[in-house]
């Protein structure tokens, strides 16, 4: 297998494009031959998560559960991409504690609120403002941007391809695809 297995942790806004990125890159990997699946915050709620809203310790639970899962993809060979907003700096350390640190890659994919607010793809922002969803992540529940990412991608100023090309360019680097 010409890859290494790894989780690439992207975190950021709603809004900001995490999803649209994870399945992008997703999409180039297998088109290679390499065994890539994403993680996404959105659908595991639907299923996985369920039972988890958003306070700050569901979104704990969220992100524990999903580190774990990503761990024991990585130990089946498999790269991760997960899209997760993980707002919190402790909740990311402890995913990173989880995968283990050699194979955890924090991304922050970092349109900043006003961009995204604007982009609003799903009405949320909206629905926060006007006060229908609470804990919303960027309006009534805080985003803590990461300090010291792997890399950060700027989709404010990238469309897909660039963001996709940016990342893989990276992850060769490092010699994980
Ligand atoms: C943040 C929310 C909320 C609140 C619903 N706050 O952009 P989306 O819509 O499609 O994806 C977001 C998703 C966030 O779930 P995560 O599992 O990524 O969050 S966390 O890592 O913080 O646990 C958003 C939608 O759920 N959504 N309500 N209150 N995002």
């Amino acid at each position: 297998l010409n890859q290494r297995p790894a989780t690439v942790w992207l975190t950021g806004l709603s809004g900001a494009g995490k999803s649209t990125l994870a399945y992008e890159m997703e999409r180039r990997l297998l088109g290679k031959g390499s065994l890539a699946f994403v993680l996404d915050g959105d659908n595991l709620r639907h299923h996985l998560n369920r039972d988890l809203g958003f306070t700050a310790q569901d979104r704990h639970e969220n992100i524990r559960r999903t580190a774990e899962v990503a761990s024991l993809m990585n130990d089946a060979g498999l790269i991760v991409f997960s899209a997760l907003i993980s707002p919190h700096r402790a909740d990311r350390a402890m995913a990173r504690a989880i995968i283990g640190d050699e194979r955890f890659v924090e991304v922050h994919v970092s349109a900043d609120l006003q961009v995204c607010e604007e982009r609003d793809p799903k009405g949320l922002y909206g629905r926060a403002r006007a006060g229908l969803i609470t804990h919303f992540t960027g309006i009534s529940a805080p985003y803590e941007a990461p300090e010291d990412p792997a890399l950060r991608i700027d989709t404010s100023q990238l469309d897909l391809h660039q963001s996709a090309d940016q990342l893989m360019s990276y992850l060769c680097e490092r010699g994980l695809v």
